[in-house]
């Protein structure tokens, strides 16, 4: 199964990626993790990286593609994905094509969360409690559903148009929440 999970931040994605990483048997790659991983090591790249995603900003697309490119060249992935954080753009959407049809890999869902506004809002200011992630603070919190609105929105009409999305009602508990989203990656049952 190769899925892309889409969907504004505090919809669950990651949330719903690490419970479908296990029912799938297949990788969780989120970009957020991975730039927070580069973050933690101290790189050049996390250092890069870190006063833009605490700003609650989108991080350069080159810098994306490059550890996206380095993420897909490991094994691991060979029998499938769950994609989470990526793309968050169109020009991060053209340059995720190119990269499945290169490694042949062609993405079989794109899975939208659809959450309401304020309770993004919410969910996020429960984990800002909990974990204190400098990009939970109300401020980037605003510029993050700002961006999401501009700029990761019109890849969800993208896919839309392309016939390759799959909306999902990301309001409830998790359970109810993975289990819509099994139930949608399940094919249709053929009728006659
Ligand atoms: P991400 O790590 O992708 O952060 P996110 O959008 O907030 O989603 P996340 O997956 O963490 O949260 P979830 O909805 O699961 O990105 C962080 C930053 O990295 C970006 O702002 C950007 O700077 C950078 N970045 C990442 N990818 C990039 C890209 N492609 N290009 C450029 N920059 C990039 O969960 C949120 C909270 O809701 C949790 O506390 C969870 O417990 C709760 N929750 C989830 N489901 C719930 C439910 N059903 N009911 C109640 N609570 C729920």
């Amino acid at each position: 199964m190769r899925l892309v999970l889409l969907g504004a931040p505090g919809s669950g994605k990651g949330t719903q990626a690490a419970r479908l990483k296990e029912h799938l048997q297949v990788p969780h790659i989120s970009t957020g993790d991975l730039l927070r991983g580069e973050v933690a090591a101290g790189s050049k790249l996390g250092l890069e990286a870190k006063a833009v995603m605490d700003a609650g900003n989108l991080v350069s697309d080159e810098i994306l593609l490059g550890m996206l490119e380095d993420r897909f060249s490991r094994p691991d992935t060979a029998g499938g994905f769950i994609l989470d954080g990526y793309p968050r753009n169109l020009a991060q959407a053209d340059a995720l094509d190119v990269l499945l049809k290169k490694i042949g890999q062609p993405m079989d869902f794109a899975v939208q969360l659809e959450v309401p506004t304020e309770l993004l809002v919410q969910r996020i200011a429960g984990r800002a409690a909990e974990q204190g992630r400098v990009d939970d603070s109300p401020e980037a919190v605003r510029t993050r559903l700002k961006v999401y609105d501009d700029v990761t929105a019109p890849v969800i009409e993208y896919y839309r148009q392309h016939g390759r999305l799959t909306v999902v009602d990301g309001v409830g508990s998790l359970d109810v929440v993975f289990t819509r989203i099994i139930e949608a990656l399940e094919p249709a049952p053929t009728v006659g």
